[in-house]
């Protein structure tokens, strides 16, 4: 089998960030796990290195979506494993993800995140989780149940394919989208994970008012790319065939 990095995509994980390294080093399957640090302050690089990662050190932040980015296309590998830093040591329950890609039985899995029994209470409200699930089943018609997972295992060919991809907090939901209407097989695994509970102090509502904004604007974009490949309305298809059909019979008769 090739190789498998991890990629995740850290700012300000001092707290964190080893065990998510020390955990996803223990799958067996991974090869490489590569911490994309995005301009933190505090200690993330330091202490994922001395935990074993390979560290990207990002001049300044750059938001979520650069730093995965930044992250593929400084390593190798055809099968990439994205996960946030703040997983802890839950973070080596993600080799399933893997084995699911690697068997053949999805181009894209994705972990349905559900919280560990000592986090059953707390987080948000879910708006942005809800805009982003409702995106993505008017956009592609499946129902997603963890539409803003960071945790995903993914083939390096898909992520090519659906570049450009919106910035910052936005990437997720443009990934599934795109990977989707591209005609790739998108699964989702429940997975018990932990992370840091974002509470409702002030900095906790600029962080999750700069997530909100950033998946409205990649819902919008997903939208806006949508409007320009929807199919004409019927009006326009009756007129456009009628005009068209001379032409596409020469074709055929040309093809035949
Ligand atoms: N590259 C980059 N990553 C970030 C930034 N802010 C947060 N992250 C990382 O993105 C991942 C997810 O961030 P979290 O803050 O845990 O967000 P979340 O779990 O999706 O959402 P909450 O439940 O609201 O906390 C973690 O690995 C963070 O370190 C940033 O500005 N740039
Ligand atoms: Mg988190």
């Amino acid at each position: 089998m090739g190789e498998v990095v991890a990629i995740i995509p850290a700012f300000n994980e001092e707290e964190r960030v080893a065990a998510t390294v020390t955990a996803l080093r223990s799958i067996p399957a991974v090869t490489r796990v590569c911490v994309v640090d995005d301009g933190s302050g505090d200690e993330t690089a330091a202490r994922a290195e001395r935990a074993g990662a390979v560290v990207l050190r990002l001049p300044c932040n750059q938001g979520k979506a650069a730093a995965l980015a930044a992250g593929v296309s400084q390593t190798q590998g055809d099968l990439l494993l994205f996960a946030d830093a703040d997983l802890g040591s839950s973070a080596g329950r993600l080799g399933v993800l893997i084995s699911l890609v690697q068997a053949g039985q999805a181009d894209m899995a994705i972990a349905h995140f559900l919280p560990a029994v000592s986090q059953r209470r707390g987080g948000g409200m879910g708006w942005a989780k809800g805009m982003a699930a409702r995106a993505i089943h008017q956009l592609t018609g499946w129902q997603p149940r963890s539409p803003l997972s960071g945790q995903r295992a993914l083939r390096r060919t898909l992520w090519q394919e659906v570049q450009p991809l919106p910035a910052g907090f936005g990437v997720e939901v443009a990934l599934t989208i795109r990977a989707l209407q591209r005609g790739f097989r998108v699964v989702e695994v429940p997975v018990e994970l932990e992370h840091r509970v974002t509470g409702w102090g002030w900095r906790d509502v600029v962080h999750r008012g700069r997530q909100w904004w950033a998946i409205w604007r990649a819902v919008q974009s997903c939208r806006r790319e949508a409007g320009r490949v929807r199919p004409a309305q019927p009006a326009q298809i009756g007129r456009a065939s009628q005009a068209d059909r001379e032409t596409l019979g020469q074709a055929d008769e040309g093809e035949r």
